[in-house]
């Protein structure tokens, strides 16, 4: 066994530390009104991704943190006490912040509004406080997404109308992926970056700039065991994939998880409709379009099968879509069994 060098391993990215506050100011080269508001409202997601992962660290030990709170959300799922915990924290880091205006989250039926913000805070986040809560009692991987749209018109009837516009309008997104490390993914419209969460300094360290996912990759990652509610097509890939060389399937059942293999290694994540759910699980505004955003800025695809993520405009702000989700030769691999489909089906007619 070689020599276990210890000081080599201390220190592999650059000591340079560039935090996140930096990099933000850096990539709109400016210090703009707007550049200075973006590198705030990323601080204070990092801020909350602190306290999160601070929280989820010593989950085994409080009463707080692992189970059930009781309730239902507004999709009709059970709400983990940690759910309930990160969604406030966001709202809490955000009220400080004098920025935002607003807040959406999969976990409230309408946007939080923070009324003192409102006439600077022309901002809203949107996100996803705990993705993949089905993992945090088994001490899995978790993670949290979010989005930065901004706020257009007054909302006076605070539905969050002007949110149902396409994807594109984002402008950030990103994701904290609680695991051995924290890291924080985040894209402004200008390449895809990763930071590291040094807790010795309590600070997101730059740890990988101008992220681009493979063309092609060997991992699939979709649950299988929804195998029988799927339509034709989705099986036929999946029938492909069982009969070709070269492909190796992983689930983590957290789809920040599952996405950041994939960014990082290539391959394609799927989770579509069901006959019953042609719509799918995941939700537009705070998973499928954040992370369509980063894909497409990795140089990857995100699809519904039918149309790229990003055009989807939602109908109500807790729309939801089937995802398809990598390497671009991967998704479109994918998109090529449902054409083939939809090709076969309108010929019967
Ligand atoms: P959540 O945000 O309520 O945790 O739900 C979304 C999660 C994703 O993280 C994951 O990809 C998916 O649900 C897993 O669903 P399933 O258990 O049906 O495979
Ligand atoms: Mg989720």
């Amino acid at each position: 066994m070689a020599d276990y060098q210890p000081a080599e391993t201390t220190f592999a990215v650059d000591r340079d530390c560039k935090t996140l506050s930096r990099h933000v100011l850096e990539q709109l080269q400016s210090f703009s009104p707007e550049a200075q508001d973006l590198s705030a409202l990323m601080n204070r997601i990092a801020l909350a991704g602190k306290l999160i992962a601070r929280h989820l660290s010593r989950a085994g030990l409080m009463e707080s943190v692992l189970g059930f709170t009781g309730d239902t959300n507004v999709q009709g799922e059970a709400v983990k006490k940690m759910d309930l915990y990160a969604n406030n924290v966001f709202i809490s880091v955000f009220k400080q912040s004098g920025l935002v205006c607003r807040l959406a989250s999969e976990e409230m039926e309408k946007p939080y509004y923070i009324p003192e913000n409102c006439p600077i805070g022309r901002y809203t986040l949107l996100y996803d406080p705990i993705d993949g809560s089905s993992n945090i009692d088994i001490n899995l991987n978790v993670g949290s997404i979010f989005s930065i749209r901004r706020q257009q018109g007054e909302d006076l009837d605070q539905t969050g109308a002007d949110l149902l516009q396409n994807g594109r309008q984002q402008l950030a997104a990103g994701y904290i992926l609680y695991g051995p490390s924290t890291v924080l993914v985040y894209s402004l419209g200008q390449g895809v970056h990763m930071f590291t969460l040094d807790p010795s300094l309590g600070e997101f360290i730059l740890s990988s700039e101008n992220i681009q996912v493979p063309s092609h990759g060997p991992t699939y990652s979709v649950n299988e065991g929804n195998f029988w509610q799927w339509e034709e097509s989705i099986r036929d890939f999946t029938r492909y994939v069982h009969r070709h060389e070269g492909y190796s399937a992983r689930y983590v059942g957290a789809l920040v998880a599952d996405f950041h293999r994939i960014l990082l290694q290539g391959g394609v994540f799927l989770y579509p409709g069901t006959v019953k759910k042609p719509e799918g699980k995941l939700r537009l505004l705070y998973e499928t379009a954040p992370l369509a955003f980063l894909i497409e800025q990795a140089g990857g695809k995100a699809s519904t099968g039918r149309e790229a993520i990003l055009e989807v405009i939602p109908q109500a702000i807790h729309q939801r879509t089937p995802l398809i989700i990598g390497s671009a030769e991967d998704v479109a691999l994918v998109e090529s069994f449902i054409q083939d489909h939809n090709h076969r089906r309108q010929r019967q007619q």
